[in-house]
């Protein structure tokens, strides 16, 4: 009997060494311990008592061998799958670098930016506004009432039930003089909308930054101030401007800040239609009137207010000689900006 359970073991063992699955492992237990297995075969012939004694625990320790050896073939297997299973997972690496192709900054945003950060510095709050306004807040509480002429200049979309995609960021003046009082110092970026054909520096869809200080004693050379300190902080060299009288109904008086082409040098090119300048801030003394709609006291206090073109001002500082190229979706022209 001992043997024959040497042998059975040996076969044992060298079939275990085999069973590289949970499968081949079952079929060897039913082989060795189920009821027609080896195990009970033995038993089954073993006939007289004393032969029970001593083969029967013989046949035991085949048992709990062939159990053991089974339940720890099987924990191995499950290891393995595991570690197959981690080992083929993709890893996360903090040391890695992201790959290169990971989109950069349209310079717009580039721009917005800079032009926040020096305004943030001189103690501007950045404010937020709807794109679809109504014609009260694009033109009404800025002066501007129905038949004006000055609405000529500002055709735009509208949309069914009479809201209109605003024309310029002065459209929410009234609703940040009502939401602070005065004094405020804001400044407000947003993406306004024209109806109106393109060439290369007039786009229908463009963006504009406004920015408006409102205090007592508030005057024409803080308003220069500003200006200037914001332009020489943007393009961190001397740019060559001027300023001119303009026309707006809801400033008096009212500016034009024209900026030097830095496309051809002043020469005067398709970017700035051969004039050698390029309309860039209109800016002015808010009107009276617009104060007062805007809930101010125009006894106390006064303000300027301007209305930076963002999207030329990207022109000019990256040197885009082509206004369109902003919203073409040239990834080779836009991947040039600093990447995110
Ligand atoms: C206005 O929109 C006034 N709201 C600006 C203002 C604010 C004046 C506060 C006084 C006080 P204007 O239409 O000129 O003004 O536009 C302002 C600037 O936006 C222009 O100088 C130009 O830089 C830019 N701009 C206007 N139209 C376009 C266009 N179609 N494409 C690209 N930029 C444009």
């Amino acid at each position: 009997m001992q043997i024959k359970i040497e042998e059975l073991k040996k076969s044992f063992a060298d079939a275990l060494a085999l069973a590289g699955s949970a499968e081949a492992l079952e079929a060897l237990r039913v082989e060795y311990l189920g009821k027609k297995g080896h195990v009970a075969g033995l038993m089954s012939q073993l006939r007289f008592a004393e032969d029970k004694k001593v083969a029967g625990q013989l046949i035991n320790g085949l048992k709990t061998y062939v159990e053991g050896e089974i339940e720890r073939a099987g924990e191995e297997l499950r290891a393995a799958a595991i570690a197959a299973k981690v080992r083929s997972a993709k890893k996360y690496n903090p040391t890695l670098r992201f790959p290169e192709e990971h989109g950069s900054y349209h310079p717009i945003t580039l721009a917005t930016r800079e032009v926040e950060e020096v305004f943030i510095s001189m103690g501007f709050t950045i404010e937020n506004y709807d794109e679809i306004v109504d014609d009260y807040k694009c033109f009404e509480a800025l002066n501007i009432p129905k038949h004006h002429p000055a609405r000529d200049m500002q055709d735009t979309y509208y949309l069914d039930n009479g809201q209109l995609l605003k024309t310029h960021t002065s459209a929410a003046q009234n609703y940040i003089m009502k939401k602070y009082g005065a004094p405020l110092r804001a400044i407000f970026p947003g993406r306004c909308f024209r109806n109106e054909s393109t060439d290369a520096c007039h786009e229908n869809t463009f963006f504009q930054l406004e920015g408006m200080m409102i205090d007592e004693n508030i005057s024409i050379s803080n308003l220069i101030y500003f200006m200037k300190t914001m332009l020489s902080e943007v393009f961190h060299r001397d740019v060559k401007v001027r300023l001119r009288p303009g026309f707006f109904p809801f400033v008096e008086p009212g500016f034009e800040l024209d900026i030097s082409c830095e496309i051809c040098g002043g020469e005067g090119c398709p970017s700035c239609k051969n004039s050698g300048w390029l309309e860039l801030c209109p800016c002015g003394m808010i009107h009276p009137n617009v104060l007062r709609e805007g809930g101010i006291d125009t006894e106390k206090y006064s303000g300027f207010a301007f209305g930076l073109g963002l999207t030329r001002l990207a022109m000019m500082k990256y040197g885009v000689k082509d206004i369109r190229d902003f919203n073409s979706g040239n990834l080779k022209a836009l991947s040039q900006f600093e990447s995110i």
